[in-house]
């Protein structure tokens, strides 16, 4: 086991990109409000139904000054799906190979988890805001051990049973009754909220939306505009609210999607919509399709359209580091997106990866740019083949390694210095909100 630490401790150190100066601290002692988007996928954005924006919220956002937008970044999860995400999302290791890592090893592993480190760090209070039932996923263990000073779930919030979704409460009176949990926090905060209307079937009623039906052969694409709309003028709501409230003047909000919401099998329904065509539709189309957005909104952030390539596990220490907290003496997978030695090689759970050139599918490459985009590139340059090699050798050796971590809970023979590790089953939620 410790040759196996030292294994992993010898990559993170190696792997680390150093913070890039422009950007180091510009949050400092904000709170970080987390918009966790259900199977928000980033080609939502900008796109139209009958010449009716699906997200005129998030279009209009990325386009403001103070927005810093991601859009090349790809979904990383595996079978866990939104608990992979939110894995990834907290400590920047990647979910495990089979099953939910929060599922499997949520209630005994050690972790190096966003809310303790900024608790511990900079003296931030920290909350989970779900809707629904609290065990799902295994959550209340593993929030626990995450460091999660508070946890929302589904019981703290007033809904009649026609407020309901399959999975929690819809997004508009979730966001809404969340308000008062943020206004009531100790400040800085940490909090993360997880929306669920925007989840397969993705059915909603004609009350809550008036979009109309992109008009496939498959419903539930049909619907999935319908409750992305839906969301997008949830977070228009939220927003006003917060900048109401003068909350948004002291926060730095993240918007996130965790993964896909169209499955593959239903892509061709979707390609006409796209401008593509569903004959030639590939699999490495179905990976394109793994963008999700990542956005960050604050008073004064310099921002932009950023067009880095990064994964799910590059969200913390990007996050760490706007906030001007060192990600050094942590066990981390992903790299800041706004270093300079930022690594754009993003690994898929599957071992396929996405590079800014070339898509990687079971080992074969096809290219990513230009008119013959998807092509299987053959006849690489020497130096071309070179990389690639090296960079599914890293990806293998990544994934291989954050396994190997979680399943033999190797942070439990690591502690950084003047880090204290969170012993969740010794630790309550506070319940002093309710
Ligand atoms: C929603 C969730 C559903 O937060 O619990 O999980 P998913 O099916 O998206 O993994
Ligand atoms: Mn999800």
């Amino acid at each position: 086991d410790s040759a196996d630490a030292d294994k992993i401790l010898s990559y993170v150190r190696k792997n680390y990109a150093k913070p890039n100066a422009k950007y180091y601290g510009v949050a400092k002692g904000k709170n970080v409000i987390i918009i966790h988007l259900e199977s928000f996928q980033q080609f939502l954005i900008g796109q139209k139904i009958n010449g009716r924006e699906v997200t005129p919220f998030l279009n209009s956002l990325i386009k403001d000054k103070s927005t810093l937008s991601f859009s090349n970044m790809f979904n990383q999860v595996g079978q866990g799906k939104t608990s992979d995400a939110e894995n990834m999302l907290e400590t920047s290791t990647f979910g495990i190979n089979n099953g939910s890592l929060f599922s499997a090893l949520g209630s005994t592993n050690t972790f190096q988890a966003a809310p303790a480190i900024l608790d511990q760090t900079a003296g931030y209070s920290s909350a989970v805001l779900h809707g629904g039932k609290g065990s799902f996923w295994n959550r209340t263990d593993t929030y626990k051990n995450l460091g999660y000073q508070y946890y929302f779930d589904g019981d703290y919030f007033a809904h009649s049973a026609d407020a309901n979704t399959q999975y929690g409460i819809k997004d508009k009176l979730m966001l809404a009754e969340s308000a008062k949990y943020l206004e009531h926090m100790q400040q800085p905060f940490y909090a993360k909220i997880i929306t669920t209307s925007n989840h397969d079937p993705f059915t909603i009623s004609s009350t809550d939306s008036d979009f109309p039906d992109a008009g496939t052969d498959d419903t539930t694409v049909n619907n999935y505009f319908k409750t992305a709309n839906y969301l997008d003028s949830a977070l228009k709501e939220f927003f006003t609210y917060l900048k109401q409230s003068g909350l948004y003047d002291n926060s730095i909000v993240m918007l996130y999607g965790d993964h896909y919401g169209l499955s593959s099998t239903r892509n061709k329904s979707l390609a006409p919509l796209l401008g593509k065509n569903a004959e030639t539709w590939s699999d490495y189309d179905n990976l394109q399709m793994q963008r999700v957005p990542l956005i960050f909104s604050m008073k004064g952030l310099k921002g932009g359209q950023n067009k880095t390539y990064g994964g799910e596990v590059d969200i913390l220490p990007t996050l760490m580091h706007l906030l001007g907290v060192s990600t050094k003496k942590y066990v981390q997978f992903g790299t800041d997106l706004l270093s300079r030695q930022h690594s754009q090689v993003v690994a898929q759970r599957n071992g396929n990866f996405i590079t800014p050139k070339y898509s990687v599918i079971s080992e074969t490459p096809y290219v990513n740019t230009g008119t013959d985009a998807g092509r299987e590139a053959t006849n690489l340059a020497p130096a071309d083949k070179k990389a690639l090699a090296a960079d599914e050798k890293k990806v293998n050796k990544e994934l291989r390694l954050s396994d190997t971590l979680a399943n033999k809970n190797l942070l439990r023979f690591y502690t950084p210095a003047g880090f204290t590790p969170v012993d969740g089953d010794a630790t309550d939620y506070d319940t002093s909100l309710q």
